[in-house]
This record gives C-alpha cells, structure tokens and sequence, in this order.
C-alpha cells in the first residue's frame, strides 16, 4: 500500500509541475490526454491497479486516487481558463482599413427608366393612374371602339383567360376608360404598367412589356396641345436637338391617328444594315391621337363640350434607344453583369 500511495504523490508532483510550464490550449490538452485518457491516462492505469490490492487496501486507495483525479481536473479547469484568458485577447483592429462592400442589388434599368418619364410628366402637371393587368374585353377592346370581330383585334392579340371573357391586357389604354368614367374633366394623366401581347420576341419585340399612356381631356384640347407636349417630353428624356417626325396612323379609339418616331439613337442614321431602325435612321416609339368622340360617349362624356388627347408609349422599347442598346431582350434575361452597368453605386 505504501508503494501504492508514494505512486499517487508521484504522479501529483509530476503533474503539478508540467502544469506550472504550460503556456498554450495544445499543451493543456497533451496533459489532460496524458493523466486521463480512457485507456492510457496515468490516473486511469491507477484505478485499474486497484484491482491488484488486497481488499481492505482498495476503499483507502480508490479515495486517494479519486481525491488526485478531483485535483487534477480542477488545476487543468483553473488552467484552461487562464490560457482561454490570454488567448481572446482582441486582435488590434485596423479602423481605418475600408469596410467590405455588399452588392445590395438595384432598380431594374426599365424601372429607372420609367421612374425618369414619370418624373418629366408629373413636372408638367400630369398624375399617374393604375389599372389591372387582367382586363375583360370590354375595357381592352369594346369600349376603345373595337367591335367584336374588328380586324383591327388582329393587331393586339393576346392571351385569354379560361374564365369569362378575361384577358391579359394588350395596352394600357383600357385604363384610359377606367379613369374617365370615375373621373369628370379635366383629366390629366399617364398610366405606367406591364402589357403582354402574343408576339414572338426578337431585338425590338417582346411579348410581355411596359407601356405608359397619356391622356388628357378638357375644353379646347387641340392637336397642337398633343404635339406640343409630347415634343417637350421627348426632348426632355432625350435632347433638345431630337427630331421627332408624327406619321398618320390608325387606332379605333382615336381619331385623327398619328405614329411619332425619333432619330435612331443606335446607329444615329449612320448603318444601312443596323438591326434596330432596319436602316430607315427612324425608330416608332409611340402611337398617339385624338381621343375618338365615340370613345368619349362610351364614358357619358359630351364630345360636343370636351376633346381630348391620348398618346402610349412603349417604356422597355424607348429604354433601348435611350440606353443603345441593340437588343431589348437583354432587359429580361436577367444576366447580372449586364444589369449592374446601370446601378448607380
Ligand atoms: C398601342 O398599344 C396603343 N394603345 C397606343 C395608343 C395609345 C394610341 C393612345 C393612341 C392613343 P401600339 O401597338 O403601336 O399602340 O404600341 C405602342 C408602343 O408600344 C409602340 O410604339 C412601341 O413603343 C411599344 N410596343 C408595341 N409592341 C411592342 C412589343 N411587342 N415589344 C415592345 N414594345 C412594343
């Protein structure tokens, strides 16, 4: 038993004085593996000695060794906190070093691009009005005077809804109806949003695009009032020496009918062969007209006291040209590097 217990007060000495040189967590961890890992640990190997005493012997021994393991556990805690201690010492931080930047994302280019019409026009006066992009042919077709089986529907075909006789809508001139049969003159809007048509894309195409309409009725509105205002805003968004040139056309809803286009931005009537103006320098941008008499009927507005004029623009169409970009197609193909070139950050 003496043999026994000098092991015991050896392995304390010992293990008290490696304790004293430890300086890291490694050397830490080698002591703690060295007294009491489960097979080779020197207080583990003690407990199993105990078999080889005799039975009185055991319950003296089996306290001695539990006392130096207690011991041994709490010096090791009591060292461990020390070293953590020392260790978490705060690395010095550099304050002036520039910070990470986080690509926080931005505005889509057509959005941006919206945002800048909208603020052209509400400075000359206009507010803006919203409609539903599910339409029932009433508001899309029949009440811009296109009668049921008009060919003039060829022109705008769209995707139909299983229910009723709903729609996608084709343009945003049904938000022109919306808007005067709660509204009485003067009306002085433009109407932003999303339209779909059934086109097959291609680099001045797409079957799902944004269009903003413009409307305006009140006593006296003349022609001049429509080329007057859309001169000032093109102008605006573009440059003053844009030259813009109005084409008759024809829409039901108006009366008479024009197509404006602009310079071609892209080639700048340079390219024969350029994909974007065809080589003809002029690029259509919007359609525009007087506001049909009949269509002021359909909303109980007398034609014999107010006139009116309505213009819609195609945003995702005019961005390409402002932006020059030769393909519109590119706006919705989400490509990141593509999209960033217009953030501001
Ligand atoms: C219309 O949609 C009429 N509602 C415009 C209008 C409003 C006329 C008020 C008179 C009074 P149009 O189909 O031409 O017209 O389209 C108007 C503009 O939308 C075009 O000039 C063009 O800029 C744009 N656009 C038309 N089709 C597409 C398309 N598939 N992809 C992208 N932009 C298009």
């Amino acid at each position: 038993m003496k043999d026994f217990k000098d092991r015991i007060n050896h392995i304390k000495t010992e293990f008290d004085a490696s304790l004293e040189q430890v300086k890291n967590k490694e050397a830490l961890q080698d002591i703690r593996n060295l007294y009491l890992s489960r097979k080779k640990g020197k207080i583990t190997l003690l407990f199993n000695d105990l078999a080889g005493l005799e039975g009185k012997q055991k319950p003296e021994a089996g306290k001695l060794i539990n006392a130096l393991k207690t011991h041994v556990l709490k010096s090791l805690d009591e060292k461990s906190t020390e070293a953590g201690t020392k260790r978490e010492k705060p690395a010095p931080v550099d304050l002036t070093l520039p910070g990470h930047k986080t690509w926080w994302g931005a505005p889509h280019p057509v959005l941006i691009f919206k945002q800048e019409i909208e603020n052209i026009f509400t400075s000359m006066g206009f507010s803006i009005a919203d409609g539903p992009e599910i339409e029932t042919d009433y508001y899309n077709f029949e009440a811009l005077n296109f009668p049921p089986h008009h060919p003039a529907r060829d022109d705008w075909d769209t995707l139909y809804l299983d229910k009723g006789d709903l729609l996608l809508r084709t343009h945003t001139s049904p938000v022109q109806i919306r808007v005067m049969e709660k509204q009485k003159p003067p009306i002085r809007i433009v109407i932003p949003g999303r339209v779909y048509r059934k086109e097959t894309s291609d680099p001045t195409h797409l079957p799902m695009f944004y269009q903003i309409e413009g409307l305006v009725v009140d006593k006296d509105i003349t022609f001049s009032h429509l080329k007057g205002t859309l001169e000032v805003f093109l102008r605006r968004l573009f440059n003053e020496n844009l030259e813009i040139r109005f084409r008759p056309s024809f829409f039901p809803f108006t009366e008479p009918s024009a197509e404006v286009d602009m310079n071609c931005t892209v080639c700048k009537r340079q390219d024969p062969d350029c994909r974007v103006c065809g080589g003809s320098g002029w690029i259509e941008i919007l359609g525009a007209g007087m506001v049909d008499p009949q269509v002021l009927k359909n909303v109980s507005i007398n034609p014999e006291e107010y006139s009116g004029f309505a213009f819609g623009m195609g945003i995702d169409r005019t961005a390409m040209f402002a932006y020059r970009i030769p393909d519109m197609r590119l706006f919705y193909e989400n490509d990141l590097r593509f999209i960033r070139q217009f953030s501001k950050k």
